[in-house]
């Protein structure tokens, strides 16, 4: 692929290191990334809006298919929003906890030490509640393709949770199940479904976690060279 004459390229300088310095930051990086750990207990200090603007740009800086950017980060303060989030919440996970997980579920979740309470939502100082738009609706109600959704809004919350980290904050990437309740709630349009709902804000006093170890180079890699 080249730039032709309908759309240009433009000159791209890309961020150069020696070999050396290479090394050295992708040590760091890989020490600095492997001290996030998903936290469950959030303190209720407030966060700069500002703070959350940024991560979401940041997060927005990820690929997507055909760069449609299929994404919508909905960011909630609002007490009584939040709320009513929680308690939307904790009656699916309610159901899920008690009738709708497998005994094997329940049994992989145990280390994790969750339940269908759910406080966080209304502690955490905001929840980003991620869409992925499965289409794209123009101004005239027209609908526009959008391709690899799931992939290209996975690789924003990567990004996401990766520039929450890098702020010193704490994340959860929590699941209600079913979550459609959230399109309600905030009202969103029917191009956008729910992904991800990510409370953030700074961890609990003496916030504990679970002792969960990461598997190793050799079980998570395969080198042919
Ligand atoms: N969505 C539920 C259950 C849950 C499922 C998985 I897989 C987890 O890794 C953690 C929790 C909840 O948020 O509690």
């Amino acid at each position: 692929m080249d730039s032709n004459s309908t759309y240009p390229f433009v000159n791209y300088t890309p961020v150069q290191f020696s070999e050396e310095e290479t090394l050295e930051r992708s040590r760091e990086f890989y020490r600095y990334m492997n001290r996030r750990r998903t936290v469950r207990e959030f303190s209720d200090k407030p966060v700069p809006k500002e703070v959350i603007e940024n991560l979401i740009m940041t997060a927005s800086t990820a690929p997507s298919g055909a760069h449609k950017q299929p994404w919508t980060f909905c960011v909630v303060s609002d007490p009584a929003l939040k709320k009513q989030i929680r308690e939307a919440a904790e009656k699916e996970e309610y159901e899920s906890y008690h009738h709708r997980m497998s005994e094997e579920w329940l049994k992989d979740l145990a280390p994790l030490g969750t339940d269908w309470h759910k406080p966080f939502l209304e502690i955490a100082p905001w929840l980003i509640v991620v869409f992925k738009r499965a289409y794209e609706l123009d101004a005239e109600g027209n609908k526009h393709k959008c391709y690899y959704v799931n992939e290209s809004v996975g690789l924003a919350c990567g990004f996401l949770l990766a520039a929450i980290h890098n702020a010193g904050l704490v994340s959860l990437t929590h699941t209600p199940s079913p979550m459609n309740f959230l399109q309600k709630i905030l009202e969103r349009p029917e191009n956008e479904r729910p992904f991800l709902l990510i409370p953030v804000g700074y961890p609990a006093e003496a916030v504990k976690v679970p002792d969960l170890k990461r598997k190793k180079l050799e079980e998570i890699a395969a080198f042919y060279w």
